[in-house]
């Protein structure tokens, strides 16, 4: 009977020490030393040994037994995954979920749109699918002009184009209501330029127009102005240079400050101290006429910019791409603003 001992203690050992597992371990132990295992069967020869030599031998047979528990017991607690302490710092600052963000045109639009509100401006929307007549022939494009082009322009059937800018939003308005009218149209505009790191087919532009009685050159001016340097600051200067665009007379382009180096000369506004916005100028009396505005009694003034631009110069974007990839890691730098 010691024997059989001795020979089941070396067989659990040896079985319990090529265990590599967890459940191999549970296994081992559930053979040897289950209720039903190997060390039951030789429990149950105990009335058969002779009287005499059965405390001795049932002694040894709890002892085998404790000693192959304890082992099991190490081994599986050397196997069982270890958990990290669970701890909680209850004085650490709480996570904010992530509820989403403004786009970065959104930030720049919403500081464009309150600066024209609190200047008289009402907001004015309008289809992205526009009539030629509305996009062109009303806005006094003649049909030679370049921007007419199939090369610049996405032409649809039927006399449609996508918009390649806002005014036909502004001539929409005209055509509804009598002067005085101030309005911007902000929105999606479409050109077949040629992708690069500062063109896209689709980008962003804000119009504005204000057509009454006696509006004159000056109050395109100062309100340019005005809104600059709401914009960007109140060191910010404004230039016009003289332009041409089918839609105006007399027309011109818009310079600001550069807002990196306020005028001195840098590497974004290419040592000019001059950055460009946009176009403007007093609307042409045929547009008015177009619309059925006396034009002896009614002037106006109209101008657009580029909000993409604006977007990047104000967050340091070199790319336009960036504005219309939707790659998360990029927006969501703008949580919180
Ligand atoms: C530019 C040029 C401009 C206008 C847009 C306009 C609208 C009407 C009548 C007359 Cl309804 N003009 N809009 C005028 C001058 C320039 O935009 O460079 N935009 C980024």
């Amino acid at each position: 009977m010691k024997e059989q001992i001795e020979s089941f203690r070396q067989e659990t050992i040896a079985e319990l020490s090529s265990a590599k597992t967890l459940a191999d371990t549970e296994a081992v132990k559930f053979k040897f030393l289950g209720r039903k295992g190997k060390i039951a069967d030789l429990f149950k020869l105990l009335p058969k040994v002779a009287a005499d030599e059965r405390p001795q031998v049932g002694q040894l047979l709890n002892e085998v037994r404790a000693e192959l528990e304890a082992i099991v017991d190490a081994k599986m607690a050397s196997l069982k995954p270890t958990k990290p302490k669970a701890s909680v710092d209850v004085t650490l600052p709480g996570r904010r979920p992530f509820v989403g963000t403004y786009h970065p045109l959104t930030l720049v639009l919403r500081e464009i749109v309150d600066i024209f509100r609190s200047m008289g401006f009402r907001v004015a929307d309008g289809p992205e699918v526009e009539l030629v007549k509305y996009n062109f022939d009303m806005l006094n494009t003649p049909a030679w002009h370049p921007s007419r082009d199939e090369s610049d322009t996405m032409y649809l059937p039927n006399g449609f184009v996508v918009r390649t800018e806002t005014s036909p939003v502004q001539i929409r308005v005209m055509e509804s209501q009598k002067p005085p009218v101030r309005i911007i149209s902000p929105g999606r505009v479409y050109r077949r330029d040629r992708p690069d790191a500062t063109h896209s087919p689709m980008f962003h532009q804000v119009e504005g127009l204000y057509v009454d009685e006696g509006v004159t050159m000056a109050d395109l001016k100062g309100t340019l102005l005005s809104f600059y340097r709401q914009l960007f600051g109140v060191h910010t200067q404004i230039r016009f240079r003289p332009h041409f665009f089918p839609f105006t007379e007399p027309s011109a382009e818009v310079d600001v400050t550069c807002i990196f180096c306020k005028g001195s000369g840098c590497r974004v506004c290419k040592q000019s101290g001059w950055l460009e916005m946009g176009g403007s100028g007093m609307v042409d009396p045929n547009v008015l006429a177009g619309v059925g505005y006396d034009t002896e009694k009614y002037t106006g003034y109209a101008f657009g910019l580029g909000i993409d631009r604006i977007a990047m110069l104000r967050f340091g974007l070199d790319n336009i791409r960036l504005l219309v990839d939707n790659d998360l890691r990029f927006l969501r730098q703008f949580a919180g603003i």
